[in-house]
């Protein structure tokens, strides 16, 4: 009964806010109503098409940590709520990735599948995102790959999966769970992943050196809550920031920890740290991911115009009567911080709803 006050109060809320920014949503005392008697019925309520559109870009708005926000209403949503089996949902994560990545031209998607109710929890997806790079750990502690995805790999493997081919960028299956299953395995179909092959611009290291990254960030682990309710599985993407990938995932000394490659490729010196190798580096590495994107025809933001986007975004949402909340250690960029707008200002970091959160439930 607590919870059902407690959800009653948060779907109120949420469709205060829905009804006070479009006018197109109808008449909320009715609406009110019509979902109180809902909730009072069977425990929880059921989302319009329209209020979950709404909650999904609105929950985006609310990412503290996100600085790709200027283009929050543009973000597209697939509504599969019908869809609770592990099978169904791999297919369509699959489908998610084709229409994401568009040949290159990347569109900002989320896809929503089954909610919680009170009685059985939704559908999950235990990948942080869809296409995540194995990390095979050897005996002596080596690993092949993304040491970021080491345990997901054991799990996989645990799970049944045989391994990929051993090279250091093999996509992982997906490890899905659907309302009345056990953890599943599935492979994503070839055709669903772009990768874009990575080559410096005056050195030639696609000759020798096989690096490349995928073209979508997918974030499948986090849950969509929108005024009370729970979508445990609802994976979404924008496009990558340069510096996520070059400054970060192959750059840092826990992931691919290029820099040494690097500069050694370059002749710098790297026996001292007052030779700023590493920053070298680093700036030759990012040059490398964004010459790569853009000769392979997928979207990619550098730092510098994301930023700026940010800053946009910012006053436009001012003019509109609405703060900006966020998190200033992930708004920054990775290098050249302080090169950029947002670092020179504080954010207010508190936390609104609709959002999304992090599960703590069988993360492994
Ligand atoms: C985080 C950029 C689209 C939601 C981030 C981060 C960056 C970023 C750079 C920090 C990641 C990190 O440091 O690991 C962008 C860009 C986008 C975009 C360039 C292009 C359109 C989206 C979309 C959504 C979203 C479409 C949701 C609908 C989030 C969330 C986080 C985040 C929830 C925090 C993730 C976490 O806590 O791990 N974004 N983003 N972003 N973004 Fe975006
Ligand atoms: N840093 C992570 C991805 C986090 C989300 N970034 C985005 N999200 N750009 C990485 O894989 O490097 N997005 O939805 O576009």
């Amino acid at each position: 009964l607590r919870a059902a006050r407690e959800l009653g109060r948060k779907a109120e809320e949420f469709l205060r806010l829905y009804h006070g920014e479009e006018v197109s949503a109808g008449d909320l005392d009715s609406r009110l109503a019509a979902v109180r008697a809902e909730i009072a019925d069977t425990g929880t309520y059921r989302h319009t098409t329209a209020e979950l559109a709404f909650g999904a870009r609105v929950a985006w708005r609310n990412s503290n940590r996100c600085i790709g926000r200027l283009y929050w209403r543009s973000l597209q949503v697939r509504d599969l709520r019908h869809l609770t089996d592990a099978e169904d949902i791999a297919r369509e994560c699959a489908q998610h990735l084709r229409l994401a990545t568009n040949g290159g031209r990347i569109r900002p998607l989320i896809t929503v599948f089954a909610p919680d109710s009170p009685d059985r929890r939704g559908p999950r997806i235990r990948n942080e995102q869809l296409i995540r790079y194995a990390g095979y750990r050897a005996a002596d502690g080596t690993v092949t790959g993304d040491p970021l995805n080491a345990g997901l790999t054991e799990r996989a493997l645990r799970l049944g999966w045989t391994g990929g081919p051993g090279t250091a960028f093999d996509v992982l299956p997906l490890i899905v769970e659907g309302v009345h299953d056990k953890p599943r395995l599935f492979e994503l179909p070839q055709d669903a992943v772009l990768h874009v092959p990575l080559d410096h611009p005056e050195r030639p290291w696609s000759r020798h050196w096989g690096l490349r990254w995928h073209a979508v960030p997918a974030i499948s682990a986090m849950c969509l809550e929108i005024g009370g309710v729970c979508y445990g599985a609802a994976p979404f993407n924008g496009w990558y920031m340069g510096t996520e990938i070059g400054a970060r995932n192959l750059a840092d000394t826990d992931r691919y920890d290029l820099l040494p490659r690097v500069a050694k490729d370059f002749g710098m010196d790297t026996g001292s740290v007052r030779s700023l190798w590493k920053d070298r580096a680093l700036v030759e590495l990012n040059r490398a991911v964004l010459h790569s994107f853009d000769r392979a025809g997928v979207t990619l933001a550098d730092h510098h115009t994301e930023a700026e986007r940010f800053l946009q975004h910012m006053e436009r949402e001012r003019r509109r009567g609405r703060d900006v909340h966020a998190e200033w250690s992930w708004i920054v960029p990775p290098m050249s911080g302080a090169t950029t707008g947002v670092f020179h200002r504080s954010y207010d970091n508190t936390v609104h709803s609709p959002g999304f959160v992090r599960h703590t439930d069988g993360a492994d």
